[in-house]
């Protein structure tokens, strides 16, 4: 079976694009394609690839847990209290319509952070469960997380390796939350030696505070780029960064490029969670996106959380955090705005190491998104919903436009 979907309108691409698919993958893209195919007819919408998740929490989706300081650090006390009552079956149910809202928003790709720092695993396997699982449908990816430290928990350290023999994909760490400076370096030079003993990638919550002198990334990068790992890494969070003097600043922005590290920012999360010792002038709590982007190193935005500890919103929609992201980072040049997408989908597949079968291109994997609009700077102005999902060709979702009737002729 073919379908040719006709004129789509393409990221980065000027003029109207027909898309032949068949057996799951793009036979061809190109202006007019003429083939024995049943015939879709896109009227100029917009074609993107998938909507890439590269950062949430899926053992926390919905666990609630009011946070009156608003802080990280409450966040992660709060989280204690729910982790010493979680069941496997609330997990999968919270994950499960988390995974679901996603979906449904045009995410295909989920890189989740699972805290291992929990006795029995029990996250971290129901997680592994669901990656299999629902594999056809969403590739998941399971980062495991030790919340509560390496060293500052018990035991840390064997359960992140345990994590791994277990099967989860990435190795996570969390230095600033270590009980001493020494010992979140001690973590970083660890969660890397067990990157390359498991051959995994490596994604870090590095320095997600406004503490100027946390300056943990500076050694993460300097380590992968000593084990030539550097594009297997991702610095999450990296809020620190956007405190940090300039002239230091300078000096790193060279480093990180070289190392081909990514970056995943998660604008709604930081630019609540951070700023919260400051009268005013107050911190928008982002790592320097900006000039991140500017200079050559991969920036992708993540949604990190739904109703948990750390946030009380959040709905999983990637053009709700691109939105709040390019407000927030001022990305708000006309080029900026037309490249923004990126932030959401190619940036984040980067950085999940999916490229290969990722894109609109002949010979990769067909999935894709029908946006309604014509094109990116007027899907993000519009905040377009998601009119078509197709995975590896297969249609997971329509999406019809909402109707409306107008009562006063103004409104015709
Ligand atoms: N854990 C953490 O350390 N930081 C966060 N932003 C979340 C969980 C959501
Ligand atoms: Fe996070």
């Amino acid at each position: 079976m073919r379908t040719l979907y006709q004129d789509a309108h393409l990221m980065g691409r000027e003029g109207s694009f027909d898309l032949l698919v068949s057996d799951g993958r793009f036979e061809a893209v190109a202006p007019h394609i003429e083939a024995e195919a049943e015939c879709v007819d896109l009227g100029g919408q917009l074609v993107i690839p998938p909507y890439v998740e590269p950062h949430i929490h899926l053992d926390a989706v919905y666990a609630g847990g009011r946070n009156g300081t608003g802080t990280l650090f409450e966040g992660i006390r709060r989280w204690s209290e729910v982790k010493a009552s979680y069941t496997e079956e609330s997990i999968r149910a919270r994950a499960l319509a988390a995974i679901r809202a996603e979906m449904l928003a045009g995410v295909q790709y989920i890189r989740t952070h699972v805290d291992v720092t929990a006795p029995g695993l029990v996250a971290l396997k129901t997680l592994l469960a669901l990656r299999e699982e629902l594999k056809d449908l969403v590739t998941i990816q399971v980062v495991a997380f030790p919340q509560d430290g390496f060293y500052a928990y018990p035991g840390g350290e064997a359960l992140v390796e345990e994590a791994l023999q277990l099967g989860a994909d990435c190795v996570g760490a969390i230095p600033h939350n270590e009980l001493a400076r020494e010992f979140g370096e001690k973590s970083l030079h660890r969660a890397v030696e067990l990157a390359v003993k498991y051959d995994r990638r490596i994604d870090v919550h590095c320095d997600e505070t406004d503490d100027d002198q946390s300056r943990h990334l500076e050694l993460l990068t300097a380590l992968v780029t000593m084990e030539g790992i550097g594009a297997r890494t991702t610095a999450s969070h990296t809020c620190s960064f956007g405190s940090v003097n300039n002239a230091y600043a300078f000096r790193m922005m060279a480093n990180l490029r070289r190392a081909g590290l990514h970056f995943v920012s998660c604008p709604t999360e930081n630019i609540t969670l951070e700023g919260r010792q400051d009268s005013y002038p107050k911190r928008r709590g982002l790592t320097r996106v900006k000039e991140l982007l500017a200079a050559g190193v991969n920036v992708c935005f993540a949604q990190d959380s739904i109703e948990d500890p750390w946030y009380p919103l959040g709905d999983g929609d990637p053009m709700h955090i691109l939105d709040a992201g390019i407000h927030i980072a001022q990305l708000m040049s006309p080029e900026e705005i037309d490249g923004a997408l990126a932030l959401v989908t190619t940036n984040g597949a980067r950085a999940l190491g999916v490229e290969a079968e990722y894109g609109i291109e002949a010979g990769k994997d067909a999935s894709f998104l029908v946006l309604d609009a014509p094109t990116p700077f007027e899907a993000i102005r519009r905040r377009a919903a998601v009119r078509l999902s197709v995975r590896r060709g297969r249609v997971l979702f329509r999406r019809g436009r909402a109707p409306v009737t107008a009562e006063v002729p103004f409104l015709v």
